[in-house]
């Protein structure tokens, strides 16, 4: 097995990371004082226990709970810039993070004040630490077609300051079929797709987010594997797949980190890489979730090496800092 400070070492993108994820419950008890919200909690260890989830949907209830104490630029800003000083301390390099913004615009939270307290913070990351960064929004699955045409629309004047448009929440009866017009005009725009799939839906909603869709890259897709003409495409076609394993096991995708398939997927070929999801929910960022499977099944030097440098290949950055990585 790979030791501990030389996957730390290892160059890393991390690809599937949701910033409302990343809200550690110290920082929402602190902006939940700031802006003078009341929490249902008595205290930092009190929410931390209520981290006990059955399933996707009981964790997305505590997650947009959370959210609500994001209100300001400032707030959006301390979080995305907190996020930043774990990945340089895991040696990540490069980071795609997403984020929800219809979860803001709903409370009145604008567009323009996610986005410039999201972009400060990425640039102050590149600035402090070097990391690099490409931004991706993401629909509410869980919400109507036309909301999404509507945060498009809303999103149009910082065009240039994110490179594609993710879809996430509840799987489970909302097919990627539900977006297809939506994401239509996302790729007209130049714009990159990806979304969430076989998370808790099935594989067919990764043949759908492919052909549908014509997404780039899988979030999850985990399940593909209910599939063997769907897991041969994979493979043939190199389409990476951004694998949550702390996620899956605290979601109970898998009932435990032995019984991940990720490395299977590795040693078949697959472009599959190592993330965080929702670090603050989940129980780690992103060197956690390496060592998580390293001590669970089992990780070489070589097949570290090639997960962080899939990471690299199947991120959105520009050829020459791929070049500079790698
Ligand atoms: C999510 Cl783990 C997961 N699945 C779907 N949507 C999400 N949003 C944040 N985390
Ligand atoms: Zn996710």
């Amino acid at each position: 097995n790979i030791d501990t400070e030389l996957l730390r070492a290892l160059p890393k993108a991390e690809l599937h990371l949701h910033l409302e994820g990343t809200l550690e419950p110290e920082l929402m008890f602190a902006l939940a004082e700031r802006n003078e919200i009341t929490l249902p909690y008595d205290s930092v260890e009190a929410l931390r226990d209520a981290y006990e989830f059955g399933n996707l949907q009981d964790f997305l209830n505590l997650y947009y709970q959370g959210a609500a104490v994001l209100q300001s630029e400032e707030d959006f800003y301390d979080l995305t810039l907190a996020y930043l000083a774990r990945c340089a301390e895991d040696g990540v390099v490069h980071v795609e993070p997403f984020f929800d913004p219809q979860t803001h615009t709903a409370r009145a939270i604008t567009m323009a004040c996610q986005f410039r307290g999201i972009l400060r913070a990425l640039e102050e990351g590149h600035k402090r630490w070097g990391i690099t960064s490409r931004l991706i929004l993401s629909f509410l699955r869980h919400l109507s077609e036309e909301d999404a045409v509507v945060t498009l629309q809303q999103a149009l004047p910082w065009r240039e300051h994110f490179v594609a448009v993710g879809l996430d929440s509840s799987e489970k009866g909302n097919p990627p079929e539900k977006f297809q017009r939506v994401f239509d005009q996302v790729r007209a725009l130049g714009l990159k797709a990806v979304a969430h799939a076989g998370e808790e839906g099935p594989a067919d909603y990764i043949a759908q987010a492919l052909d549908l869709l014509k997404v780039v890259r899988i979030d999850h897709g985990v399940r593909c594997t209910e599939d063997e003409q769907l897991v041969k495409r994979l493979i043939d076609q190199q389409i990476p797949l951004t694998v949550c394993p702390l996620s899956n096991v605290r979601l109970k995708v898998f009932s435990q980190m032995s019984d991940h398939n990720i490395m299977q997927l590795l040693k078949r070929g697959m472009c599959v890489t190592i993330n965080s999801d929702d670090p603050a929910y989940f129980g780690g960022y992103l060197l956690d979730n390496f060592l998580a499977v390293r001590d669970a099944i089992g990780m070489s030097k070589a097949e570290a090496v090639q997960l962080a440098r899939n990471s690299l290949t199947a991120s959105f950055m520009d050829s020459e800092t791929l070049t500079q990585h790698l």
